[in-house]
């Protein structure tokens, strides 16, 4: 049994800025955004020591003409120009890359790598931004400055050493530009392999390979005027008012009005009710508030696709006496399988549904009746709904309900995905699949004039996997902090630890540089916001958002340290030391990124006429068949899924745990232990009960508590001393923070469906500490 106590990463220095290290909890009570968040900020960006930049790049974010595209998240930009639509996390995270720190390589030379493995995860980021490359020296264990050459050059000689290039693993994190995500690929599959995992892999995996399947597109079909038109709204899984706060905008704008909002999610959150308009200046002097929510249900965690099911139940058995309820023409003409849905809907009994969903019959007829009286229709979901066992499964019964009021391919009306990191659309639009189509591979392989690799490559479980075993020798990692935000944090290190060489290209010094491989390099680059000079002029480069829309990104600073190069150098350095003989024009994509778009205009679907497109206003929106109900499934139709319910009821004695979150974090960068919306202060090693599973285990508030989970395979794994935090969350449920947890997510638990890890829905205990 592996037991920490910190979640694989000790904290041993405390951050004096902080007045009192005592852990607080206080329900909040007030609107999301607005004040608290702008005063939240100030303090954030004095921090970073950058504070007139910081103010600066604010203004030239997200602009019409120009401006670096907001790295915070995949929320359209607003098309009726800049309204200051910036969010809090926004700001943070466009700081949090633009800080004044430095690490350089005299913090390396003073502190070995051991050392540095017992640092916090967020005093590690806050050492600030990484200044040149650095190769690992196995006789001293630190990072010593190595030239971009010799970089390249080991990287190269590895990767041509390999006896085949399956031995090694691409993985991207969403963060990743367009121009760079096409090279990234194109030299992944040059080499010979598909092993290309992405943080997709945890992420939207089970909402692309549904989509696909249902309607025969990856993506949410809706754009931001859809969700200007549409009359109910409802959101499953989503924590608006942190992850995705430019969100609220729209819902604030659905309720006035007078649209309907359903929010769904175990958790009330914050942004689930009232916020304060961040841009409306005058609203928020005088604090007033809009309602971001016209109804809260609150299922069981995994509980949702038994509450959809009850909402399609409900709206067929309407449909007997109301003959408007359904769309038949829709029906007749655009799906298959309705028939058998209608059936599985009837064999599925009310009692089923109730204690599966854990919502009440009554309740879920009202969501119904919302649903039929609504014109236009559109569901967004996020993470509550994917990382899950049955979330395929979830979001296809979501694309049920849709069609059986012919809510897709119309305005107003559609599924929409909420994403996360700001391009890893794009990333898959552009390639990133270890999956890949054969007619994507086909004209790859034509234009690029190399024999792509036919035989599917790892994902991301799979390559830890595979890594673990020693069949998986390279790793590199295109952004992101592999370490942390994988699953099974011990399994996961020990897997990166065992690799001949790991390759990290990165912005600031995080755990994926210190559980690395025999040989290793951190390969430092520019970020979103600086100026990317080539020998063409300054570059900009696209990015695809969370509805289709691909944009140019610029940035406008400089860039961090001289001595940095920019994701497409990085990629064309490595490429050509691994393939010197590679006809493929690397040198000369570099020099001017209209190349590689040229290129790319002729390999993807959707991308014709790319540069001159991509310079519009706005840029513009990838051509969606579904959209206009060209459904390019096997049937030619929407297809209807029929599945069985799973069971999702925790066993007596366990609770469903899920990973989240918290409002002061974006992924594994924590920026403080708090988070506000949900009233806690200075603690993050806590997990949220239902009171009466917390009187029933004898706990009070704060108690200290040890959290075990049972894996698959019938393997346990511990947390110790985590604090109980009574929370209006339903019996059986708990939540908790990522990354710390991802201790608990055994590296075998990850959906049959999806292959996704199960990192919303992990089967705990919760003991008081000290009993076992
Ligand atoms: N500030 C900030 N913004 C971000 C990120 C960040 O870390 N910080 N991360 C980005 C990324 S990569 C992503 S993918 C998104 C993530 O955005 P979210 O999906 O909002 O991320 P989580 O914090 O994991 O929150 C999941 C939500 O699902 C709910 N939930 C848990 N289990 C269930 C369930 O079984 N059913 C339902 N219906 N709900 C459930 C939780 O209560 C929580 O509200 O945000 C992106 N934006
Ligand atoms: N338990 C649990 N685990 C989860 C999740 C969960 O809900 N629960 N969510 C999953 C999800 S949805 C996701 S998307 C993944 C996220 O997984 P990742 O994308 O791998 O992780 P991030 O924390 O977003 O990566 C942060 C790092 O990216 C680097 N970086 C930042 N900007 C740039 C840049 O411009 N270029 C480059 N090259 N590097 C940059 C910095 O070095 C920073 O330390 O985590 C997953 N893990
Ligand atoms: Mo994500």
């Amino acid at each position: 049994m592996f037991e920490s106590a910190h979640g694989g990463s000790g904290r041993v220095t405390v951050d004096d800025r902080r007045d009192s290290r005592r852990p607080e909890f206080k329900p909040y009570r007030h609107p999301a955004a607005g004040w608290g968040a702008a005063k939240s900020v100030t303090g954030f960006i004095l921090r970073q020591r950058e504070p007139i930049d910081g103010a600066r790049a604010l203004l030239r974010m997200n602009q019409e003409n120009g401006g670096f595209d907001c790295p915070g998240c995949a929320w359209p930009d607003d098309p009726g120009g800049l309204h200051l639509d910036v969010c809090e996390n926004g700001i943070k995270h466009v700081t949090w890359e633009m800080t004044g720190k430095r690490v350089g390589r005299d913090f390396f030379a003073a502190h070995p790598v051991r050392e540095l493995a017992k640092w916090s995860d967020t005093d590690l980021e806050a050492q600030g931004r990484l200044t040149e490359p650095l190769s690992y020296d196995p006789g001293t264990d630190r990072y010593v400055p190595i030239s971009w050459p010799d970089a390249f050059a080991l990287v190269g000689r590895t990767l041509r050493d390999l006896d085949s290039p399956d031995r090694a693993a691409f993985y991207t994190s969403g963060r990743l530009g367009n121009e760079a995500t096409f090279l990234y690929q194109l030299m992944a599959r040059e080499l010979g392999t598909n092993n290309l995992p992405d943080c997709s892999n945890m992420c939207h995996e089970a909402s692309g390979r549904a989509l696909k399947a249902a309607i025969g597109t990856g993506k949410g079909t809706v754009d931001v005027h859809d969700w200007e038109r549409a009359d109910a709204l409802f959101v499953f899984g989503v924590n608006a008012a942190s992850n995705a706060p430019r969100m609220l905008t729209a819902l604030a704008g659905a309720c006035r009005r007078g649209a309907q909002v359903v929010h769904v999610n175990p958790l009330v959150e914050a942004g689930a009710t009232r916020t304060i308009i961040p841009h409306e200046f005058a609203r928020m002097a005088a604090f007033r508030t809009t309602p971001t929510s016209t109804k809260n249900v609150q299922p069981r965690i995994g509980g949702d696709m038994a509450l959809v099911r009850g909402v399609a139940k409900a709206l067929l058995e309407l449909a007997e006496t109301d003959p408007n309820a359904l769309d038949a023409d829709f029906l007749a003409a655009h799906t298959t399988g309705f028939e058998r849905y209608r059936d599985v809907c009837a064999r599925t009994s009310w009692a089923e549904i109730e204690h599966q969903s854990g919502v009440a019959v009554a309740e879920i007829r009202a969501l119904a009746a919302v649903y039929r009286a609504a014109e236009r229709t559109i569901v967004s979901w996020c993470l509550g709904v994917t990382q899950h066992e049955h979330g395929v499964d979830t979001v296809r019964e979501i694309v049920n309900l849709l069609l059986l009021r012919g809510n897709i391919g119309r305005e107003g009306a559609g599924p929409s995905p909420v994403r996360g990191h700001s391009n890893v659309q794009g990333n898959r639009t552009c390639g990133i699949d270890h999956r890949p189509d054969p007619a994507f591979l086909d004209r790859l392989g034509a234009v690029c004039g190399i024999e792509p690799p036919r035989r599917h490559g790892l994902d991301t479980v799979r390559t830890i996997e595979a890594m673990r075993r020693g069949e998986v020798t390279v790793f590199v990692g295109m952004g992101g902090n592999f370490a942390l935000a994988a699953p099974d944090t011990p399994y996961t290190a020990e897997a990166l630890r065992n690799c001949d060489l790991t390759v990290q290209v990165s912005t600031k010094l995080n755990r994926s540089h210190l559980e690395h491989g025999r040989r290793a390099l951190i390969l430092p680059c520019i970020g979103r916001t600086e100026k990317d000079h080539q020998a063409a002029g300054v570059q900009a480069t696209s990015v695809e958002d969370a509805m289709s829309m691909v944009h140019l990104s610029t940035g406008m600073k400089r860039p961090a340290s001289p001595h940095l190069l920019s994701e497409p150098a990085i990629i064309a350095g490595m490429a050509r030391a691994a393939l010197p003989d590679s006809a493929t024009p690397w040198e000369g994509y570099v020099e001017d990124y209209d190349r590689i778009r040229d290129t790319m205009a002729q390999v993807l679907d959707g991308f014709e006429d790319f540069n001159r497109r991509v310079r519009q206003p706005h840029g513009f929106r990838i051509h969606q068949p579904a959209r206009d109900r060209e459904f390019r499934t096997a049937s030619g139709r929407a297809e209807f899924s029929a599945a069985g319910l799973p069971d999702v009821v925790p066993a007596p004695g366990t609770l469903a745990l899920g990973t989240m979150r918290s409002h002061d974090q974006w992924n594994t960068t924590i920026y403080s232990d708090n988070d506000r919306y949900r009233g806690i202060r200075n603690l993050r090693t806590l997990v949220f009960m239902n009171p009466d599973d917390m009187r029933e285990r004898g706990l009070a508030e704060f108690d200290e508590v040890d959290v075990t989970s049972v894996a698959k395979d019938g393997s346990t794994r511990s947390l110790l001393r985590y604090r109980a935090v009574p929370y209006d969350i339903p019996r059986g449920c708990a939540a908790g923070y990522m990354p710390e947890m991802n201790v608990l997510c055994a590296i075998g638990d990850y959906s049959a469906q999806s292959d996704q890890p199960l990192m919303k829905h992990l089967k705990v205990t919760v003991e008081p500490s000290g009993r076992g």
